[in-house]
């Protein structure tokens, strides 16, 4: 029988990785308790993770953090975000009060403040003479096709840029949507809103015309940047076509700006569409940023919520500039005149909005920014760009690395990766594994890492070891940085002790936090602040080790019950990765007459076990049952485990356990619409059916 389906391009072959490795570089041992009949106490301290990384003191004598920024932020948290604020910010005029949180849950920082976020990110830098440092290193995805940008040219053209959208009517508030692909352009129609103080939506170029659409409509943008298309894959993909779908028949959308990029033939309206190079080109260089409030809304970002309707989550200016800034600077470890900082998100989520944009450019970092997938043209095009351009800090999602390790250890191994000396992981949980791989094996045994816990709606990193001074754990998102206070409660909102598990919260105002849902108040408050009164439910199901140390478990509809114990998704997810043969887990719970949830597991395998359990599947998934029994306890062993060679992921990487659910529970898979390859889920049914 043949429950294997060939790999496609997107995943790659996976070449065999080496069995030996984890015990040879591994420095401790992890001890797994095995109880009989585990409570719900040695549930939660089950995946005890003992391998530990202290900090390099020669890291340490130049990192940013420092263990001094905790006590100073305890001693008084309001003075210490003043002062991250007025040293990493510059002010047309400073503020009166630190934070006004009488009307909570809407928060107002640095109240009485005036900036201009675009002036901070690009003009000071110029003026400080620092104009000929690059910005950004642009890198097509076809071969050879790069572009440096200074301080200054970056400058010029957002200038520029303002110039135009205050030609085209937008003025102070106004919302403009962007629709492009990951090329600076994204990043100068960004500033180039700022600067004149209207709103952006960024809106990710992998989304429908339909959720284009919707966004447009919500957020009434009056214009939309997009460009013809952009490299996707080696091919031009066109990107045009979905925004004249989206604003066909009458919308708030009075003008289309678009930026030629790939080229190719574009349909044309002349009432409506404008030629991004040929507008910049007629407008004015000159440009004064206009100071805005530090409450000014920045922009608006849509994320799905547990009800259809995507929610416009809403940051304004001063608060989230200062904690973009800061925690780039002391999570990121960020040194703008000798780093070169790659973020590889996108600019149409929330990762690069914070990590691209606003906290690397208002410190004047120089970085990477790539338009392609990881492996155009080839598996190895990542470590290419880090070697070409020397990146020292990298931060990537735990997606990525899985996928590396698939492709094995060989393909990094081809290329010098000395310069990296920080590395991030950002998303969702990163397995110990994935986490000693990325250490491993990308950051030469030496580099921090950094596994950041946020939110869209957080704005910026709130949870996070602080490299050079926390001991790092494998695994765990360790600590909220200083400055920023969370918690784990339990149903009725008590602490829990050390050793438990229960749900994250954030029990005090930071500067970068959400000001609400885009014209939804009531729905603000009923979905974040209703739990726990006066405290923000991030959604998230959490445990703290015996040292404190806080484990993110996952979403917390992603959180099983079965027998009446709680079972997080993650865990047994890692539990199944730290098998030599398996590449990439999920698991899901899948309703069970006898045991309410029964756990259930979608495993892609490393290249020679897919070869192995073509000849005998069945031994290989008793193999792999009983081995999660082993590392979790009996109460977690998987009643099914299915041997598939894709899992159904969103375009930022988060795989979609609903539908591997309904899978599961043999009912008809459903709304795939957000899936980066709807193909996948056709897939893994067929091989379903044929191991069924
Ligand atoms: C930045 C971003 C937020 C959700 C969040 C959580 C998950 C993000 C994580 C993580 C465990 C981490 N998540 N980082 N889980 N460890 N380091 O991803 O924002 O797209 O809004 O997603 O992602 O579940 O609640 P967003």
């Amino acid at each position: 029988r043949s429950i294997l389906r060939q790999s496609r391009a997107t995943v790659g072959s996976g070449v065999g990785f080496a069995v030996g490795w984890k015990a040879a570089n591994r420095p401790n041992t992890r001890r797994y308790a095995v109880p009989d009949a585990p409570s719900e106490e040695t549930l939660a301290a089950l995946s005890h993770e003992d391998r530990e990384f202290p900090p390099d003191p020669a890291f340490a004598a130049q990192a940013n953090g420092t263990k001094e920024l905790f006590a100073e932020a305890d001693a008084d948290r309001d003075a210490f975000w003043a002062q991250q604020a007025r040293d990493r910010i510059t002010w047309s005029k400073d503020f009166e009060q630190v934070l006004d949180w009488s009307e909570a849950p809407f928060a107002k920082w640095f109240v009485g403040g005036e900036l201009n976020a675009a002036y901070n990110c690009l003009d000071r830098h110029v003026e400080a003479g620092n104009g000929d440092r690059v910005a950004l290193h642009f890198i097509g995805e076809p071969d050879g096709d790069t572009k440096d940008f200074t301080y200054a040219e970056a400058l010029d053209q957002v200038k520029r840029a303002a110039n135009v959208l205050t030609d085209l009517g937008v003025e102070k508030g106004d919302r403009v949507a962007i629709y492009l692909p990951m090329i600076p352009e994204a990043v100068f129609a960004m500033l180039a809103c700022a600067r004149i103080g209207a709103p952006h939506s960024v809106v990710f170029g992998g989304f429908s015309a339909d959720a284009l659409r919707s966004r447009i409509a919500d957020a009434e943008a009056k214009v939309v940047i997009t460009a013809d298309g952009g490299y996707r894959r080696g091919k031009p993909s066109a990107l045009k076509p979905a925004v004249d779908e989206a604003v066909s028949g009458g919308t708030s959308v009075n003008k289309v700006l678009v930026v030629r990029r790939t080229g190719q033939d574009t349909a044309w309206n002349d009432d409506l569409d404008l030629w991004w190079h040929e507008a910049l080109e007629a407008a004015s260089a000159e440009h004064e940023a206009v100071p805005v409030d530090s409450e000014h809304p920045l922009f608006l970002l849509y994320t799905s919520g547990t009800t259809g309707k995507p929610k416009g989550i809403l940051h304004t200016t001063g608060g989230y500039l200062t904690q973009a800034a800061y925690t780039n600077s002391v999570v990121h470890d960020v040194h703008p005149e000798t780093d070169v900082y790659w973020c590889t998100a996108d600019v149409g989520w929330v990762t690069g909005h914070t990590y691209i944009v606003y906290g690397p450019m208002a410190n004047g970092a120089t970085q990477v920014l790539y338009e392609g997938t990881p492996d155009t043209p080839h598996q190895g095009r990542w470590w290419e760009i880090v070697q070409d351009k020397k990146v020292s800090v990298l931060y990537t999602a735990p997606t990525a690395i899985r996928t590396f390790m698939k492709w094995g250890k060989e393909t990094p191994a081809k290329y010098d990766l000395s310069s990296l000396r920080v590395l991030g992981s950002v998303g969702e949980p990163i397995n110990p594994e994935a986490w000693v791989w990325y250490r491993e094996i990308i950051g030469g045994g030496k580099t921090p890492i950094v596994d950041t816990w946020w939110q869209t709606e957080t704005g910026a990193i709130m949870v996070s070891a602080l490299p050079g001074v926390t001991t790092l754990k494998p695994g765990s998102a360790q600590a909220a940085i200083p400055g920023i206070s969370v918690d784990v409660v339990d149903e009725q909102g008590n602490s829990v002790e050390n050793g438990k598990g229960g749900y994250l919260i954030i029990d005090k105002p930071w500067p970068s936090m959400l000001r609400g849902i885009w014209g939804d108040p009531e729905r603000f408050k009923e979905t974040y602040w209703s739990r726990y009164p006066g405290v923000y439910f991030a959604g998230d199901g959490a445990k703290r080790d015996e040292q404190g140390n806080i484990w993110v478990l996952g979403r917390v509809d992603d959180v099983m019950n079965v027998s009446g114990h709680r079972l997080s998704t993650t865990e047994i997810e890692s539990a199944l990765v730290s098998h030599p043969k398996v590449a990439e887990a999920a698991v899901v719970g899948a309703t069970d007459a006898t045991t309410g949830q029964a756990v259930v597991g979608f495993v892609i395998l490393r290249g020679d076990a897919a070869a192995e359990a073509e000849q005998d599947g069945d031994a290989l998934v008793a193999n792999l049952r009983n081995h999660v029994a082993k590392e979790i306890g009996p109460i977690a062993k998987p009643r099914q485990i299915m041997v598939v060679s894709e899992l159904p992921k969103t375009r930022s990487g988060k795989i979609m356990r609903r539908l591997l659910r309904d899978v599961a529970e043999n009912r008809e898979v459903g709304d795939v619409s957000t899936l980066a390859d709807s193909s996948v889920m056709d897939l893994i049914k067929t091989g379903m059916s044929d191991s069924g």
